[in-house]
């Protein structure tokens, strides 16, 4: 098998239940789309105790979102060397999953339950809570929403003033939904989304739902020596003033910095 039937079947594999039918075939295929291995530039050291759920940098501040009931944190980390700045525990017991920064705020959700919170920042303070429906998996923003992911093939997009869902993407590779969509970064008019259980980060195109791009983060989770499925690259982070691009995962020992072949976004 090519790479990217083997990437297909995966993505395909875990876009339905063991006893769905497929869907009917779309009389035209669509083109897969291409796969590319990132370039690594740096690698940083990462707590390897973290149990990364999100990860973003706003006003060139690095902050990282864990999980578990018991142990979700937000956190604000030292880049070079990977300490814990501050950082301020997830309340009641919940499992914290992503977060998003918009204006002087982060804002965070949880895996189940509907709960999500706001902190202040950088001193994360917790100033407030919204509610949504479903679960809650990781979030970015386009600069005019909060994009919101479930596990399922459907983001969200949410009103930052009011939180409530002001439209829905639904997202599909080669014409077929894509569920597991996990940690989100809006990069350069692409939404990345890792996809759980795989090495892979999807380009999504905002307008049309559609995968443009395939990143294979397989060489990176080689050098970080996990290998529990579930250690996926739960944490991308996009630094808009550098132009930097930053990956790591639940419980890998490194933080990496890595570039697209070209050095483009795209
Ligand atoms: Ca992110």
């Amino acid at each position: 098998m090519t790479l990217v039937s083997i990437l297909l079947a995966l993505l395909l594999g875990a876009s339905a239940a063991p006893h769905q039918a497929a869907p009917a075939p779309t009389a035209v295929a669509p083109a897969p789309p291409p796969v590319v291995r990132p370039e690594l530039v740096h690698a940083y050291p990462h707590e390897r105790t973290a149990f990364t759920e999100g990860l973003l940098i706003a006003d060139s501040v690095l902050y990282e979102s864990t999980g578990r009931e018991g142990e979700s944190v937000i956190r604000q980390v030292d880049l070079p060397t990977g300490r814990t700045v501050r950082q301020a525990v997830v309340p009641d017991g919940l499992f914290g999953e992503g977060i998003v920064a918009w204006g002087r705020e982060l804002r965070s959700v949880t895996w189940h339950g509907g709960r999500g919170f706001r902190w202040s920042r950088p001193a994360l303070k917790r100033t407030g809570e919204w509610r949504y429906q479903g679960e809650g998996w990781a979030m970015t923003d386009d600069g005019h929403h909060i994009i919101l992911s479930d596990g399922t093939p459907r983001l969200r997009f949410l009103d930052p003033e009011t939180m409530r869902v002001a439209r829905t993407l639904d997202v599909s590779v080669n014409g077929r939904p894509l569920k597991y969509l996990n940690e989100l970064e809006y990069i350069d008019g692409r939404i990345w989304a890792n996809v759980w259980m795989t090495p892979y980060i999807v380009q999504i195109d905002p307008a049309t739902g559609q995968v443009s791009g395939v990143i294979d983060l397989s060489a990176l989770v080689a050098r970080a020596g996990v290998t529990d499925r579930d250690s996926v690259a739960n944490g991308i982070a996009f630094d808009r003033a550098k132009h930097r691009i930053f990956v790591t995962g639940k419980n890998w020992p490194e933080l990496y910095e890595i570039r697209l072949p070209g050095g483009t976004a795209r």
